[in-house]
């Protein structure tokens, strides 16, 4: 567990309070997540805009799903652990989560990180053709053929659409990806009660944020959407313990050391 860690390293003490009592500190807490977000987006909405029907060739589809079954989760392994790195740099900028021990966390990150990926690929969805930004290019479902898990792939693009239809803000975005990262619920904490302590900051964040904006509704449909990504997440780990069974090489030798450290 110290790959994770050791990523990029930081001094311990964290600058900014985690219990926000009065309004002031509330608006202190969703700035720096905001911020947070912002620095580690890797695209900003106007840029991703702007490449919006950058599309695939045919030569260039084809290419890829003429790759084999193990060649193209490699590769794709490869990118989402780039995203994943991001998400956990996104993670230790929330006020709060470097307080928590080592081993929460990595918990935390476990079972949080690709959930956050998945909401963050509502930023790089275009709903009007249905594509991904991918290796730099938009890219539809088709592409990823040659992964073999079409259910696992149809239910990513689903969410993603669906997720664009709640038309959320940058800020309800940051603070949304927050909440999902920095859940109480999730197995294996050593201090749940501490865990729990950031959550409620993060959810008094987001309510107000949400009620600032006038859509105090959102609420409930966005912690559907956290049952969506639960499911998503367990299809995702269903899918790697299909792929190493099958290609326990590729699966070990070939995979980012940090994919492996978190979902193997
Ligand atoms: C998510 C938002 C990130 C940038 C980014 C990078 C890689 C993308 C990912 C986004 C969305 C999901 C994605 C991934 C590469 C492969 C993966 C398209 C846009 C698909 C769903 C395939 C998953 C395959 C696994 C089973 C290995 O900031």
């Amino acid at each position: 567990s110290h790959d994770l860690m050791a990523i990029h390293p930081y001094p311990l003490e964290d600058p900014y309070s985690i219990y926000p009592h009065s309004l002031r500190n509330i608006d202190e807490l969703c700035a720096s997540i905001v911020r947070s977000h912002r620095e580690t987006n890797q695209y900003r909405v106007e840029e991703l805009q702007a490449l919006r029907w950058k599309l695939f060739s045919r030569e260039e589809l084809q290419a890829y799903q003429s790759k084999s079954v193990d060649e193209m989760w490699q590769h794709c392994a490869i990118r989402l652990t780039d995203a994943v790195q991001y998400v956990v740099e996104f993670a230790k900028h929330i006020p709060g989560f470097r307080m928590l021990s080592q081993n929460d966390q990595i918990a935390l990150l476990k079972t949080g990180s690709m959930e956050v990926v998945l909401v963050r690929m509502s930023r790089f969805f275009n709903t009007e053709n249905n594509t991904v930004f991918f290796d730099g290019k938009f890219a539809g479902a088709e592409i990823f053929k040659s992964l073999a898990c079409g259910d696992l792939i149809t239910a990513v693009f689903d969410f993603a659409h669906d997720m664009c239809g709640l038309k959320l803000t940058e800020q309800q975005i940051a603070l949304f990806s927050a909440l999902v990262l920095i859940n109480a619920d999730r197995p294996c904490l050593e201090d749940r009660g501490r865990v729990q302590r950031v959550q409620r900051s993060v959810e008094l964040g987001l309510t107000h944020i949400l009620h600032r904006d006038n859509q105090d509704n959102l609420m409930h449909k966005l912690y559907q959407r956290m049952a969506v990504l639960r499911s998503l997440c367990s299809l995702h780990m269903e899918k790697l313990r299909w792929f190493s069974q099958r290609y326990p090489l590729t699966a070990h030798s070939l995979f980012p050391p940090l994919y492996k450290e978190l979902f193997a």
